[in-house]
């Protein structure tokens, strides 16, 4: 029988080609998103190409009342679940603690450490029967903050968290947790962060090659396919060019060039 993944944050980078691996070898998929023509749009070419089926659910993982339903509808359709990769979030702004926007500041909480807690705990009752695997995406900026990073690496810390207690309150029931923790990858993350300011987004990015999307799925693809006795607990993936949150250097600065 097929498997199924469940993968939040699919309408865009990490989470689209998350499914994208998966829904390639073969896995029934549930996406979701609040953009509702890309979760379709994706579902088509995933249908046609894979030949698998995938489930489109349309909430903010922000909204309780609408990740219950959304969940129930899942328990409908697949009736149980084999993989979730809590991956939907974002990052609102790049300003000092004193000048920071508090609804940005309610945004990023809200969706990148509530919103993963709400998702994982409606999921759970459909995984605990017969076990199954947890990713949670945290970032380099769960290991160290940054400056003017602040909020956005707090909740990262506290994804960092989750993913510990998680595996410790879900060994009994023989599921894996794993911790992602990419570094600087092109998505539409900048984009996001500062509020469509597309040029700003893009000099992010600029002198160096970052990761790209594809690298954080096949790698979460390998760790889902591990052996059932086999976890990997935690992983810092970075591009060449970066140390960590805080060390980025450009092509130019190396002396090997
Ligand atoms: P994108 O902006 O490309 O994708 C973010 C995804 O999250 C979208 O599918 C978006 O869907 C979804 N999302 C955001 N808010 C909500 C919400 N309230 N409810 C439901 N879905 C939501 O960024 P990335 O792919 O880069 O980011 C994915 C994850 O990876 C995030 O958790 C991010 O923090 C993390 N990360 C990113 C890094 C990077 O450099 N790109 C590095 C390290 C970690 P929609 O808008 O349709 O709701
Ligand atoms: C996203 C990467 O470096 O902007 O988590 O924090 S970074």
């Amino acid at each position: 029988m097929r498997k199924t993944v469940m993968v939040t944050g699919a309408t865009s980078g990490f989470g689209k080609a998350i499914a994208s691996v998966f829904a390639r070898n073969g896995y029934n998929l549930c996406i979701t998103g609040r953009r509702e023509d890309r979760l379709q749009a994706l579902k088509q070419d995933l249908e046609d190409s894979y030949k698998v089926s995938v489930l489109p659910l349309c909430f903010d993982v922000r909204n309780r009342n609408e990740v219950e339903h959304a969940i129930a509808e899942l328990k409908k359709v697949y009736g149980t679940i084999d993989i979730l990769v809590n991956n939907a979030g974002l990052a609102a702004g790049l300003s000092t603690i004193d000048e920071g926007d508090v609804d940005d500041w309610d945004a990023m909480i809200d969706t990148n450490v509530k919103g993963l807690l709400y998702v994982t705990r409606q999921v759970l009752p459909l995984m605990k029967e017969k076990g199954g695997h947890i990713f949670n995406i945290g970032s380099t900026a769960s290991k160290l903050v940054y400056k003017n990073g602040n909020v956005y690496c707090a909740t990262k810390f506290a994804v960092d968290a989750l993913n510990q207690a998680m595996r410790i309150d879900l060994l009994p029931y023989g599921i894996k947790v794993t911790g992602i923790h990419p570094g600087m990858a092109e998505t539409e993350f900048s984009i996001v962060r500062f509020k469509g300011d597309e040029q700003r987004a893009a000099s992010v990015y600029r002198g160096f090659e970052p990761l790209h999307a594809e690298d954080i799925a096949n790698t979460v693809f390998y760790c889902a396919t591990l052996p059932p006795h086999v976890c990997i607990n935690d992983l810092t993936i970075t591009c060449t060019n970066q140390a960590n949150s805080a060390y980025t250097i450009k092509d130019a600065e190396r002396v090997n060039k």
